[in-house]
């Protein structure tokens, strides 16, 4: 299996990290691609030429981060979406408030790539807002987490760690808005959850440029 993905070290990966619970991270090829690069055959493989797309050994490719991480957690039978269940919609829903999280960043970073001059405040501040309210919805919610891991907490991770990324064009872009931009404040418990969560040896694992896997 080949796994096309942007790696980078920064922060934590929602599908590394399912790979490494699940036990199967050395089934996988690790092919660096950037989707920004027109050069790519990113759109052969997914016809949204994103990343992550996982090829299968028969040529087939599952695409959508959550969907790839659902079919490794089922191949390595390590539950981490688990069975349906009143749970699993409770964790279904910290899942996708995680990854949007992640994804809002994404776009605030996209933004923060235009000319400063020409950086749209009212789009950063819509999206900015987002981030608040998740934040403190996590927040109230941090203390009911479970003490298994589970793909809501590892998107929630994955969304802190993107919020711990902080690249100058991102704050002069949150300057008008948030000039501190710091998650952790008026937030403790999902502070000190994300220091503990963090230490996990999965959500260290990583992959370098060249897809060679770093073992923490
Ligand atoms: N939440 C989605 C995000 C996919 C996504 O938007 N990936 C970006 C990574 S930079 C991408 O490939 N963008 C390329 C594009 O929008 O053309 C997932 O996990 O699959």
């Amino acid at each position: 299996m080949k796994l096309r993905f942007t790696p980078n070290p920064n922060y934590i990966h929602k599908v590394l990290v399912v790979a490494y619970e699940a036990g199967v991270a050395d089934r996988l090829t690790y092919v660096r691609t950037s989707p920004f690069d027109d050069a790519v055959d990113l759109g052969r493989d997914n016809p949204l030429s994103k990343v992550p797309t996982l090829v299968l050994d028969d040529g087939e490719a599952i695409y959508g981060g959550l969907v790839i991480c659902e079919y490794l957690d089922w191949l390595g039978g390590s539950r981490l979406f688990p069975p349906p269940s009143p749970v699993r919609f409770t964790v279904m829903t910290r899942m996708v408030l995680g990854d949007g999280l992640f994804d809002t960043m994404v776009l605030l970073d996209l933004e923060s790539w235009r000319p400063k001059a020409e950086h749209r405040v009212d789009y950063a501040q819509r999206q900015w807002d987002k981030v608040v309210r998740g934040l403190d919805r996590l927040e109230r919610d941090a203390p009911g987490f479970a003490a298994a891991l589970d793909i809501g907490q590892i998107c929630v991770a994955g969304a802190l760690s993107r919020l711990d990324y902080r690249v100058k064009p991102i704050g002069e872009l949150l300057s008008p808005i948030d000039p501190t931009y710091e998650w952790r404040r008026g937030r403790p418990t999902l502070a000190r959850w994300y220091d503990a969560i963090k230490q996990r040896p999965a959500m260290r694992f990583t992959v370098d440029k060249t897809g060679t896997t770093i073992h923490p």
